[in-house]
């Protein structure tokens, strides 16, 4: 009796290439997760575990959701029955984010007015607006809420037979990086639906063969991630069955990376009683590591978005949980072709221009606060830990970057 998993890293699905891209990336994406479904129904595996960052940002189109979902369904299309839950949910996660706005406005004017001893009347109107919305987004939540009520068994009795994936949540598909807006995103849609199952400790994943259990958990992408005193999100302090799998969207490494990533290495983490910990968000990866008779792995990334990424060559896992055996097979994908045939060497010089420039920057910005920090994100982190920021004001600033590089983003697809 065995339990048997794909192991499949960061997806990054998105329709628009990366600049340096030589290939049709979209074409190439899709052919990649053919052929990783293909591997999954000849093994039989018992669920596709993926390691967050399925999606390249929070709110994918509809169309390339449903092409993409259709081929990790093994063929199955729902795309008629999520149609109806899809257009309320757009307007719901409207509703949220101009009422989020409001209240925000309301905070800035309550400040202002404080100073100035001078609460006005446009306080008050928008405090009529905050109820309107409030009424309104109450509606809305029961429109959601009876129309997935509605359509669910529906959709169960299409994909009863469809190998289940699993996964956690990456910083690249929240706003703000923060696990709290997933209602809002297009992962939230499809988990809520029950297309994929988002596990979390609070949240396990059980298969049951004869009298065997293996359980699986999660942890998503979060703010603090890899921070000192965080380790907890990587252990397992109870097992939940036989065998245990965690899986988690977090910088784990085999090896000290140095001080400028933030991140956790395995040897603070063997407490663990966790038989297989699974990492994504690393996009090089790191080879299956043994400690204590524990086993830790990041298969890497699927698509290769960096030049510096043109020796890797994608693969997934094939992992064997027997009680008293583990084994991991790798198979290295066959639609992924040579770095050299996708990326753009000539960009390269640029590439490396442009880094300098950035590396100079980070030296700048190192010496003003000694900021651990190496993109946006990470600073306004640095920034808020150093200062003393309340966590709610960093999240806040989070999503805000978050939404303008969606924006961006959106912008250049179209
Ligand atoms: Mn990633």
């Amino acid at each position: 009796m065995s339990f048997k998993f794909s192991l499949v890293g960061d997806m990054h699905q998105r329709k628009n290439a990366p600049a340096n891209r030589l290939d049709d990336f979209y074409l190439t994406l899709k052919n990649k997760i053919r052929e990783i479904v293909d591997v999954s129904y000849s093994n039989n595996v018992d669920a596709i575990i993926q390691t967050g960052d399925f999606f390249d940002n929070p709110m994918p189109s509809m169309a390339v959701t449903n092409e993409v979902i259709k081929l990790w369904l093994n063929g199955v299309d729902i795309s008629d029955v999520i149609y109806q839950p899809y257009k309320e949910f757009t307007k719901m996660s409207a509703y949220q984010r101009e009422y989020e706005e409001l209240t925000n406005e309301i905070i800035n004017i309550y400040d202002e007015s404080n100073q100035q001893n001078n609460p006005e009347s446009k306080e008050k109107r928008l405090y009529k607006d905050i109820e309107l919305l409030i009424k309104d987004k109450k509606k809305q939540k029961n429109i959601i809420t009876s129309d997935i009520n509605n359509i669910k068994p529906k959709l169960e009795k299409k994909i009863k037979k469809v190998i289940p994936i699993l996964l956690v949540g990456g910083n690249h598909e929240l706003y703000g990086n923060s696990i709290n807006t997933l209602n809002r995103t297009m992962l939230g849609f499809l988990v809520n639906l029950g297309i994929l199952k988002l596990v979390s400790k609070k949240n396990p994943h059980l298969i049951k063969k004869n009298n065997l259990t293996c359980a699986i958990t999660g942890t998503s992408y979060h703010n603090d991630i890899d921070s000192r005193g965080y380790e907890s999100d990587y252990i397992i302090d109870k097992k939940l069955g036989d065998r245990h799998i965690h899986l988690i969207h977090g910088m784990l490494h085999n090896k000290d990376m140095g001080k400028i990533i933030r991140h956790t290495t395995i040897d603070q983490i063997t407490d663990t009683l966790a038989d297989f910990t699974y990492t994504g968000h690393e996009h090089n990866g790191f080879p299956l590591t043994q400690v204590d008779g524990k086993y830790f792995y990041n298969s890497g990334a699927i698509p290769r978005l960096n030049i510096s990424e043109i020796e890797r060559k994608p693969k997934i896992g094939i992992l064997n949980m027997t009680k008293g055996d583990i084994s991991l097979e790798e198979h290295y994908l066959k639609s992924a072709r040579n770095g050299k045939d996708v990326l753009d060497i000539s960009k390269k010089l640029k590439d490396k221009h442009k880094e300098e420039e950035f590396a100079e920057y980070r030296k700048a910005v190192r010496n003003v606060g000694k900021i651990e920090g190496y993109n946006v994100m990470e600073i306004i982190n640095s920034i808020s830990s150093n200062k003393n920021i309340k966590p709610k004001v960093r999240d806040k600033a989070l999503e805000m970057v978050s939404n303008a590089i969606q924006k961006l983003e959106n912008n250049q697809e179209r």
